[in-house]
């Protein structure tokens, strides 16, 4: 990240619990937590070709994530988006279709290596009426063998409103039949089983805009603490419910505790300070908490 960044302002809220503390320490904690405030969130989408993923990310961000790259059109190469909100941007890496081509899975593998430590969370992409999944399990398998972590990948299942019996779809209220239900509810968990998901997979339609609430709060908690409320401003507005507002906002407090407690871990301090820095650590928290709204 580039300097200039580091020399916005902080809210002048902060600044007084800040001016508290030592110097060494209150500038690691103003480097620390501007980075956090400006970090350039990167998911990472992927699934088969027509499952749904650009619909899903158009009805997720706002506004809708544009497309970076100029040349087109090759299927193995990852197309970037971008969603801009005043000076944040949030990157989407949006991985060719999964057993696309009969090239062999090593070069998926090499590409999808290349972007591996960049990615926050990786959106895996499931339409909810395909009756396999082998090749999305086969390459999900291959990826955890690159020792990607599995709390990384957030499964989704889409395209609820194509679900069996799809003629019983409620066109008026944008719900699901009781027997359209029922074999979604067999399906998430046929997908959390198969795929030993760490986070819970939901059953969304970006055309019905069905359930993307509920999603929307899965996402931000399947993100790393440090990149929720980031990702969280590039949310469609309708999508900031409350609580997800209160679970981003939470996490990034969380976030900031961690902030503190490795800045005062690098310094020497004695015992009595250590004590007076804790006292400081509550009352700077409750101050993160009140002006998170004005970070992001
Ligand atoms: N009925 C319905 N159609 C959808 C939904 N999401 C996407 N589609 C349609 O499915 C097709 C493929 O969607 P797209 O987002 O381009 O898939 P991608 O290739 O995974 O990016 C398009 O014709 C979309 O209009 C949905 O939730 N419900
Ligand atoms: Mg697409």
């Amino acid at each position: 990240m580039s300097d200039h960044i580091l020399t916005g302002q902080i809210p002048e809220a902060l600044q007084q619990p800040l001016s508290l503390l030592p110097s060494i320490l209150s500038d690691a904690m103003v480097e620390r937590l501007l980075r956090c405030v400006h970090y350039e969130p990167v998911i990472g989408i992927m699934g088969k070709s027509g499952a749904g993923k650009s619909s899903l990310c158009n009805t997720l961000f706002s506004p809708p994530p544009a497309s970076v790259d100029a040349v087109r059109g090759c299927t193995r190469r990852v197309q970037r988006y971008q969603v801009h909100r005043g000076p944040h941007i949030l990157h989407i890496a949006d991985f060719p279709g999964i057993a696309e081509t009969p090239e062999p899975d090593r070069q998926y593998r090499r590409l999808y290596r290349a972007w591996a430590q960049k990615l926050d969370l990786i959106v895996w992409a499931l339409k909810a009426d395909e009756r396999a999944w082998k090749d999305d399990l086969r390459c999900y398998r291959e990826l955890l063998g690159e020792g990607v972590a599995p709390e990384r990948f957030l499964f989704v299942l889409t395209q609820a409103d194509k679900m069996e019996p799809c003629r019983e779809w409620d066109n008026a209220s944008h719900q699901p039949s009781p027997r359209q239900t029922e074999n979604l509810r067999a399906k998430t968990e046929l997908a959390g089983t198969l795929f030993a998901v760490v986070h819970p997979v939901i059953a969304v339609s970006a055309a019905e805009n069905y359930h993307l609430e509920l999603w929307a709060e899965a996402l931000i908690k399947a993100l790393p603490v440090s990149s929720s409320s980031a990702v969280f401003h590039h949310l469609n507005p309708e999508l900031q419910t409350e609580y997800v507002q209160e679970t981003a906002r939470e996490r990034f407090v969380h976030a900031t505790g961690d902030i503190f407690d490795e800045a005062v871990a690098a310094i020497q301090t004695s015992g009595r300070l250590v004590r007076q820095l804790q006292r400081l650590r509550l009352r700077f928290l409750a101050v993160i908490r009140a002006v998170w709204h004005l970070l992001f």
